[in-house]
């Protein structure tokens, strides 16, 4: 490496079921490590604001059109995240294509499997390390109760735990006990995230990767 090139920040995505702790963790680890934090969806944008009536029931949507938003989403933030990335700036993420992709296949609807609902999201920047938040719907659910927003219902949060684990099982992910303290949960996570950091500072700025076919 060129001693004046800066190594290249690190994609670290936090995912998991509702109230598993993803922001909190998203947010602690940010602050740690002088990051970029980037939630998705990312409501401020006008398509996020968009995807937040569908999410407070304010409006309906077609089931792909809502998903090719989601998914929309992320990429109207592809070229930012990259730019973070090549100049050695961290970025967490809450969240991003896997939720996309459990929450819509846990609709149950023909044609919306796991792999469609992927198609969309190849060519997106490929997270360096995926962190799951691991906690059962159940316990979950005892944290606070579910609110108002169109996917706060038991039974599809359960569809949602179950596509998440179905997608894990052909990934390499770290699977981090949700249960735990949060001071816990961020020590294992910014371990984590440490070494992530190492592997990826000796990679050029080229190679960060992208979902593919
Ligand atoms: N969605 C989609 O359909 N397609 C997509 O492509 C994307 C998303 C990206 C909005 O997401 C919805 O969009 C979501 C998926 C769908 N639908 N649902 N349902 P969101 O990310 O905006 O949702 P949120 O409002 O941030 O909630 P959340 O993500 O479910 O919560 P969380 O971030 O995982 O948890 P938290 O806010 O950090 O913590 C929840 C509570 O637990 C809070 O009171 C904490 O203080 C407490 N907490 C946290 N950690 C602990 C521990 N370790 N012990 C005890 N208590 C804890
Ligand atoms: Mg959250």
């Amino acid at each position: 490496m060129d001693a004046t090139m800066v190594p290249r920040g690190a994609l670290i995505l936090l995912e998991g079921v509702d109230r598993c702790g993803k922001s909190t963790q998203a947010k602690l680890l940010a602050n740690a490590l002088g990051g970029v934090l980037q939630n998705f969806p990312d409501r401020t944008t006008s398509i996020g604001s968009t995807i937040n009536a569908y999410l407070s029931n304010t409006c309906e949507m077609n089931d792909r059109a809502i998903h090719l938003l989601f998914s929309a989403n992320r990429w109207e933030a592809a070229d930012r995240l990259r730019e973070n990335l090549a100049q050695g700036r961290h970025v967490i993420m809450d969240r991003y294509s896997y939720s996309g992709v459990a929450f819509t296949a846990a609709k149950n609807q023909p044609g919306l499997n796991l792999e469609w609902c992927m198609q969309p999201e190849v060519g997106l920047p490929k997270p360096d390390v995926v962190i799951f938040l691991n906690i059962s719907i159940e316990d979950a659910a005892k944290r606070s109760a579910y609110g108002e927003e169109r996917y706060e219902k038991r039974e599809f949060q359960e569809r949602v735990y179950e596509n998440f684990h179905r997608i894990m099982a052909t990934e390499k992910w770290h699977l981090v006990d949700a249960t735990k303290s949060i001071e816990e949960i961020h020590t294992t996570i910014k371990q984590i995230a440490t070494d992530t950091i190492a592997r990826v500072a000796t990679l050029p700025v080229e190679d960060i990767a992208a979902f593919k076919q």
